[in-house]
Parts: structure tokens; sequence; C-alpha cells
């Protein structure tokens, strides 16, 4: 047996959070097995990378250090939480995954795409989503949500061009591959974003059945 494992991404702000729950919600409503989870996290080793990524540090993080950091809580979690979840049938529903590493350390740090490529066979092997959402929307939104939440963290301490970067890296791995990728509007209000996720559901749930 094997499970469907689904993805939401998009830069800060976006819902991706509050939509997983609103998702994850509908699916057990229909029965099925749901696993929420989290990256950088997900398992208690790998919120530990989390708090060294996320913290602000007077030390510059090295744009490799991050990238093996957020592989390292990837394996960790794999192991741990993900490919035993997918094992035993059940739909994961991921905050974030490796599209967040080709658009933040990619598109954001300017890492190669040959070098991530290269991280995400070792880590994952044949291992990708089966569907992710992409919650998408202007920078200066997202970053106004970010903001009203309080102290900001070491990604969002980040300017405009550093956002700017992730969103379009985001919104390229989106266009280059439609069938894996349902790209949303993430600046309309929560409920339009909702219905979009609603119109989405009898083909997951007609997948995990299937
Ligand atoms: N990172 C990385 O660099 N490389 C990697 O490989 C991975 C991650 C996996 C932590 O991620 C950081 O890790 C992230 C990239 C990096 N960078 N940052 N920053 P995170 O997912 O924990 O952090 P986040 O993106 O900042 O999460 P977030 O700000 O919580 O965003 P969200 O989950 O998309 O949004 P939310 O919490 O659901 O909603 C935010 C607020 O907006 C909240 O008050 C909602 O009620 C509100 N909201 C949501 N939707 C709407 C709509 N439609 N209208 C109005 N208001 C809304």
């Amino acid at each position: 047996m094997s499970g469907l494992f689904i993805t939401l991404e998009g830069p800060e702000g976006a819902g991706k959070s509050t939509n997983r729950d609103y998702l994850a919600a509908r699916l057990r409503e229909q029965g099925l097995d749901v696993v929420l989870t989290r990256e950088p996290g997900g398992t208690p080793l790998a919120e530990k990378v989390r708090e060294l990524l996320l913290a602000p540090s007077d030390e510059v993080m090295a744009a490799d250090t991050e990238l093996l950091l957020v592989f390292a809580a990837r394996a960790q979690h794999l192991a741990e939480v993900i490919r035993p979840a997918l094992a035993r049938g059940a739909v994961v529903l991921c905050d974030r995954f490796t599209d967040a590493t080709y658009a933040y350390q990619g598109g954001g740090r300017g890492l190669s795409v040959e070098r991530i490529a290269a991280l995400e066979q070792f880590v994952q092997g044949d291992l990708r989503p089966d569907l992710t959402l992409v919650f998408d929307l202007p920078v200066e939104v997202g970053l106004a949500r970010a903001a009203a939440r309080g102290r900001l963290d070491r990604f969002e301490q980040e300017g405009q061009a550093f956002f700017e970067a992730v969103r379009q890296a985001y919104l390229q791995r989106a266009h280059g591959a439609p069938q894996r990728y349902s790209l949303l509007d993430a600046a309309q209000p929560l409920e339009a974003v909702q219905r979009a996720i609603d119109a989405l559901l009898p083909a997951i749930v007609g997948r995990c059945r299937g």
C-alpha cells in the first residue's frame, strides 16, 4: 500500500499552515488517515535543526551550510515520519518540502539547481510529492501578514529582492510541471482560497481511494 504525499508551498504569509489544517479537516471527513507535518522540522531532531535555521544570529550562515542543514533535517523527517506514513497508506500533508529548497536556497541564495538536485536525489531517492499546492501572492502582501505576527525569523529579515526571487522560483517550478502543481491565488480572501481547495478535493480523494 502506498499513500499520497501532498506538499504546500509558497512565500511567507501565503496561508500554507492555515490551509494545510483546512485540507486535513476536509480529508478526515472522508475517513482518510491524514498526517500533518512541516519542514524544516517534523521530528524532535529536525525541529532542533529548524531552530538553528530560523534563529537570527550575528554569525552569517554560509549558503551551503543552510542547504545541508535543510537536507539533514529532511533525511530525518523522511526516515521517521514521511516514509512510514506513506507505507501504511496515509495522506501526508507537509507544510513546505524540497520546492522550498529550490525557491529559498536556489532562487533566494542563488545556489545552483544542479547542486540542489544532487542532494534531492541523495536524500530522497525517487520520492517526490504526488501533488504540490503553491500559494502565490505578491511579496509585500505576504510580508505584511508575517510582520503582523511580530518578531521576524532569520529568513523574514531578508529584503524584497530575496523574496521576489523566491516567488519567481516557485512560479517557474509550478509552470514547468502543471501535472504536479496546483497554483492558487493566495491574495484572495481566505474563503475564496478554500473554495479553490474544495474544487481539488474530489481528485485528491479519488487518488487516495484509487
Ligand atoms: N526554508 C528554506 O529556506 N528551505 C527549505 O527547504 C525549507 C524551508 C523547507 C520557515 O518556514 C522558513 O524555512 C521559511 C523558508 C525556510 N522562511 N521563512 N520565513 P515556515 O513555513 O515555518 O515559515 P513561513 O513561510 O514564514 O510560515 P508562515 O509565515 O506561517 O506562512 P504560512 O504558513 O504560509 O501562513 P499562515 O500561518 O497560514 O498565515 C499567515 C497569516 O495570514 C495568518 O494570520 C493567517 O490567518 C493569515 N491568512 C492566511 N491566509 C489568508 C488570506 N487568504 N487572507 C488574509 N489573511 C490570510
